[in-house]
C-alpha cells in the first residue's frame, strides 16, 4: 500500500528528472523528510502545491535571446591553439539550451529559460582558508588580473552526453600563485550561490544540500587544463553555463566543473561534495572520465554527441591522458 503511494507521489517529479539525480531524488527525498507513514505523504503532497504556486520567471523567446554579445577587449579573447580537440565544435544554440543547472530545473531543456532570473553583476568571490592573501574579489578584480584566453575542450558529463565548446577564461592556478597557499592547504573547495529568490530549484528542490559544493587536489586545481572560464563562444557565460564564472576540469565528469562560484576556500582535508553526498556508490570525489569503469546505472564506454546524437567512444580521461595521468600513476 505504502509503495503503490510512493510510485504516485513520484510520477510527476520523475517524468522531470534525469539519469544523474533520478535515483538519488527518490531517495533522498524519502531520507531528508522521514517519510514512512501515509500522514507524512499527505504533507509532502501539500509542499509540493504550494510550490508549485510560485510561479517561475521564464524568458519569452528563443535561447539566441539569453546569448550575450561579444565585448572588446575582454571578448572575444585570443585562441590558445595548444588546446585543440579533433571533433567539430558543437553549435552554440545547442549548448545553450541542453544544460545540467539543478539550482533552476532537473529539465535540461529549459535550464536555459529558468536560469536567466540569476543576478549576476555585481558579483564577488571570497578566497579563504589556508592561504597567505585571503581576499574577496570583484569579478571585475579577477578580470583586470588575469587575461582570458579561449581554449577549445571536450567536455564529458557522467549521463553520457558531450559537446565541443570554446571556453573564455584563465587558469586557476592563476588566482592560486596570486592568494599564495601556506603548506597546510591540500584541497580546494568550491561552492555556488545560495538564492533561492532568484533560483527556482534552490526554492523548489529543498531536499538538495543547496549551495552545490565540489572540491579538488591541489594538484588537480593547479594543473593546466584547470579553467576559470568566465566566457564562452568568444562572449560573457550566459546564465545557463554558470555565469559570470565556473570551473572547467575537462578530464573529469561534467559535475566536477561547478558553476556560479561564489567561494574558493583552501583546506587541509578531502571536501565534501555534491553529488558523493547524495549518492556516494555512484559519484566519487575524484570522477575522472573512464569508458573502462560502468556507472552503476549505465555504461560509460560511449557518449552522445549531444548536436548529432550519434554515439562514439569515450576516451580515459576523455581524451586528456597526457596532461592528467601522471596525477594519478
Ligand atoms: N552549481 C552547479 N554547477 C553544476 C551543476 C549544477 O547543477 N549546479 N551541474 C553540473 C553538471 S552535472 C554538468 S554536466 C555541467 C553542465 O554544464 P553546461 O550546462 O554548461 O554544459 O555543469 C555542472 N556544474
Ligand atoms: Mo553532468
Amino acid at each position: 500500500m505504502a509503495n503503490i503511494r510512493i510510485k504516485k507521489a513520484w510520477k510527476l517529479p520523475e517524468s522531470a528528472a534525469t539519469p544523474e539525480d533520478v535515483y538519488v531524488n527518490r531517495r533522498q527525498f524519502i531520507k531528508n523528510l522521514g517519510l514512512t507513514s501515509v500522514g507524512a505523504w499527505a504533507m509532502m503532497s501539500g509542499c509540493f502545491n504550494s510550490a508549485s504556486e510560485a510561479e517561475p520567471r521564464m524568458v519569452e523567446g528563443d535561447v539566441k535571446s539569453t546569448i550575450p554579445k561579444p565585448s572588446p577587449p575582454l571578448y572575444p579573447p585570443e585562441r590558445n591553439s595548444k588546446y585543440r580537440v579533433d571533433r567539430p565544435l558543437s553549435t552554440e544554440e545547442t549548448a545553450a539550451s541542453y544544460n545540467n543547472f539543478y539550482e533552476f530545473t532537473t529539465d535540461k531543456g529549459r535550464v536555459w529559460q529558468l536560469a536567466q532570473s540569476l543576478e549576476t553583476d555585481p558579483w564577488q568571490i571570497e578566497v579563504t582558508g589556508e592561504v597567505h592573501n585571503a581576499r574577496t574579489f570583484d569579478l571585475d578584480d579577477l578580470l583586470d588580473l588575469f587575461p582570458l584566453e579561449e581554449r577549445v575542450y571536450r567536455f564529458r558529463c557522467v549521463e553520457a552526453w558531450s559537446m565541443v565548446v570554446p571556453w573564455a577564461g584563465f587558469p586557476l592556478k592563476a588566482l592560486i600563485d596570486e592568494v599564495q597557499p601556506t603548506s597546510n592547504a591540500k584541497f580546494v573547495r568550491m561552492i555556488t550561490f545560495n538564492r533561492p529568490d532568484q533560483a527556482v530549484g534552490q526554492k523548489q528542490q529543498s531536499w538538495y544540500a543547496w549551495p552545490y559544493y565540489e572540491g579538488l587536489t591541489m594538484a588537480e586545481a593547479t594543473n593546466e587544463l584547470t579553467l576559470l572560464a568566465t566566457g564562452i563562444y568568444g562572449h560573457a557565460l550566459p546564465n545557463q553555463h554558470g555565469a559570470p564564472i565556473r570551473l572547467i576540469t575537462p578530464w573529469k565528469y561534467g559535475y566536477k566543473s561547478i558553476k556560479s562560484i561564489v567561494k574558493i576556500e583552501f583546506v587541509k582535508k578531502q571536501p565534501r561534495t555534491f553529488w558523493n553526498d547524495l549518492a556516494p556508490n555512484e559519484y566519487g570525489f575524484t570522477s575522472n572520465v573512464d569508458p573502462a569503469v560502468p556507472h552503476p546505472r549505465w555504461s560509460q564506454a560511449t557518449e552522445r554527441v549531444i548536436d548529432t546524437g550519434r554515439r562514439i567512444p569515450t576516451l580515459k580521461y576523455n581524451g586528456y591522458a597526457d596532461f592528467v595521468a601522471q596525477l594519478y600513476s
